[in-house]
């Protein structure tokens, strides 16, 4: 308290020592970054660098059409051939690592690369009662992005995103299915890693601190461009809509609240391989991709001396309509740790 005295007072005198004051105020709180699930959340200082990693779990159970929820029965029966689907997935766990480094080379621009490492895994029950499990692993799209200050004016802010994703990530994944013959086939479109196409994903962010708690909120697009990728498809654009609240326990501590709407298209084209056939399970099927949810996440970001943060995040959908059947969200959760210096 005395030191703040102190410093308020030197400060009163020098303009240049106010922003410098500022500056160190928006460093030394938690909450001066989003809660841990948002990515390009906030810019840096001329001459900053920070690296980060994420460890990323999404967990998937049931089927669900629309809002309603689908039993494996109703899955199977769903199938458009006069026998239904001989496969339905059951469950569907993804895991993904993901790198960022950030560096700001002037106070007008930081540049971030994320490079994602993915793991999935899908369950599933066959027609005639059986079971199997199908894994993928590997890099993702590699993301590059640029992000411009358009608004920074006593504690609140604004940016512009220009992001870029990679066609790094394979989509020509196999694994074994029943059907495979002990083969190793391409597997339908959630288990691939990649979009197989250049990507665009602008984005807004806005955030403001207030004496003792914040908010920020941010709305990004992903647009797929040019035409279809190397399997003779293209994955549906989508659309991010998301705000948070976040309160400082101490200047080291602060919970969020985080709501997040997402809808995404369906697949224009289809991947050739006998394989990733639509008759046979809905996630081979273009047409069954689309969707929107609404995810409510709890947070929590620690900042340590030294520039150290670690955060969590937790999240559940709290509405879902899917072009199904399809997969349902159960859950979302994130854990990270941000260096910067
Ligand atoms: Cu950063």
């Amino acid at each position: 308290m005395k030191n703040a005295f102190v410093l308020a007072g030197a400060c009163a005198a020098s303009f240049t020592c106010s922003v410098l004051n500022a500056h160190e105020n928006h460093a030394a709180r938690a909450d001066s970054h989003a809660p841990i699930g948002v990515m390009a959340d906030h810019m840096h200082k001329e001459g900053e660098w920070m690296f980060s990693y994420r460890y990323m779990h999404m967990a998937m159970e049931g089927n669900r059409d629309g809002d309603r929820r689908l039993s494996t029965a109703e899955t199977l029966a769903a199938g458009p051939g006069p026998m239904g689907y001989m496969v339905a997935p059951l469950k569907m766990d993804m895991q993904m690592h993901m790198f960022g480094a950030m560096y700001a080379p002037s106070d007008k621009v930081t540049l971030m690369l994320m490079v994602p490492y993915l793991e999935t895994e899908m369950d599933h029950e066959t027609a005639s009662g059986g079971r199997f499990i199908t894994k993928t692993e590997g890099l993702g799209d590699i993301r590059v992005a640029a992000l411009l200050p358009l608004y920074d004016y006593q504690g609140g802010k604004m940016h512009a995103t220009m992001a870029l994703s990679l066609p790094t990530g394979s989509i020509e994944e196999k694994d074994q299915t029943p059907a495979s013959m002990g083969n190793e086939v391409i597997l339908p479109y959630p288990m691939q890693l990649g979009s197989g196409t250049y990507d665009l994903r602008p984005a807004i962010t806005w955030s403001k601190l207030n004496q003792g708690w914040s908010w920020g909120a941010q709305t990004t697009a992903t647009i797929r461009l040019g035409g279809d990728n190397d399997r003779d498809y293209r994955l549906g654009n989508a659309l991010d809509v998301q705000s948070w609240v976040a309160w400082n326990l101490s200047s080291a501590i602060s919970v969020s609240s985080r709501l997040q709407w997402q809808s995404w298209q369906n697949i224009e084209g289809a991947d050739p391989a006998p394989s990733v056939n639509p008759m046979m399970v809905p996630t081979a099927d273009p047409e069954r991709r689309a969707g929107r949810r609404t995810d409510l996440h709890l947070g929590v970001n620690w900042l340590s001396s030294g520039g150290h943060r670690l955060a969590l995040e937790y999240g559940v959908p709290v509405q879902q309509n899917l072009n199904g059947p399809q997969l349902e969200v159960d859950s979302t959760a994130t854990i990270g740790y941000q260096y910067a210096f």
